[in-house]
């Protein structure tokens, strides 16, 4: 049982393996090669290290000059789209587009082809306590917690982390074509703060997914779901995203959500955004809102 995290000290990275959730390893290699070392033979190349006060990091984001980060550069991120019913129900309930009488996230979940978009590179991700985006031309943009999965490039699965696939809901409903501006911008998306590997999630179909916005201190918004609701299953998911596409190792698939507030519980500029999926822990991220730029 292995959990990945990563720091910041003095603008490097380190990062760290905990085995068992006792013994803490600085790793020798990228987080990516671990997982997969780890995914063939069990092995991790590093020192065994005491000092590091991972539970106080969680909480406090920094500690003197150590901040924790993302816990790996994940060269590609996808994301799986309307994969439980409550998505189809409540994306439907926007004025969108339909096709032949249904909504296009209604004729989605009927298709036997899933939804497979391209979500973000690396520089568009942020860590536990990094801040995510709303872009400075939307005024509903919407957190999406969602249970991710690391790959290798054949889709074998490698770890699972919590991802936010933050979303500019107003530019996806004013036109679906717009999904890419309204999925792929900077600070889009949120990943951590660990990532496990599949040895410590036995079903990843009995986790419960939790979403809160914080606001002025307050709970503004609460929701759950159980993974047990996924109706397009993660290997399906997999299947079609690896199919005539060829992945590097370490992509990352995040694979839905069921959790959709509404309009009136779009994220504003102080925000806090928690996200917690059970065997894996809680991502915490504030909110900015971008400003325009000046010409
Ligand atoms: O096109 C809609 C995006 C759907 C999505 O991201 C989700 O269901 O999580
Ligand atoms: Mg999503």
């Amino acid at each position: 049982m292995m959990k990945l995290f990563r720091v910041v000290k003095r603008g490097y990275y380190i990062s760290y393996a905990i085995l068992d959730n006792s013994t803490i390893i600085r790793l020798d290699e990228d987080p990516i090669k671990t997982l997969m070392r780890y995914a063939e033979n069990k092995e991790v190349l590093g020192d065994r290290v005491t000092g590091i006060d991972y539970q106080s990091l969680l909480k406090n984001f920094q500690i003197n000059d150590i901040r924790i980060t993302k816990p790996m550069d994940p060269p590609e991120v996808w994301g799986s789209g309307i994969s439980y019913e409550m998505a189809r129900e409540r994306y439907s309930e926007e004025n969108v587009a339909k096709i032949l009488g249904k909504t296009i996230y209604e004729t989605v979940y009927d298709a036997v082809r899933p939804e497979i978009f391209f979500k973000a590179t690396p520089n568009r991700c942020v860590g536990h306590g990094e801040a995510i985006a709303v872009r400075s031309d939307s005024e509903w943009t919407l957190p999406e917690p969602e249970l991710a999965v690391v790959l290798d490039s054949n889709g074998k699965i490698l770890g699972y982390t919590i991802m936010d696939d933050v979303s500019a809901r107003d530019l996806e409903t004013e036109n679906p074509l717009y999904l890419p501006q309204s999925k792929i911008y900077a600070g889009c998306c949120a990943f951590g703060p660990v990532i496990v590997t599949p040895d410590e999630i036995k079903n990843p179909y009995g986790l419960d997914i939790t979403l809160r916005i914080m606001r002025d201190g307050k709970v503004f918004f609460e929701g759950s779901v159980n993974t047990n609701k996924m109706r397009r299953k993660i290997e399906e998911q997999i299947e079609y995203l690896i199919r005539d596409n060829p992945i590097p190792d370490g992509t990352i698939l995040t694979t839905g959500t069921a959790i959709v507030p509404g309009r009136d519980k779009g994220l504003k500029d102080g925000d806090i955004v928690e996200i917690s999926i059970s065997n894996i822990g809680t991502l915490i991220t504030p909110v900015i809102k971008r400003r325009k730029k000046l010409l």
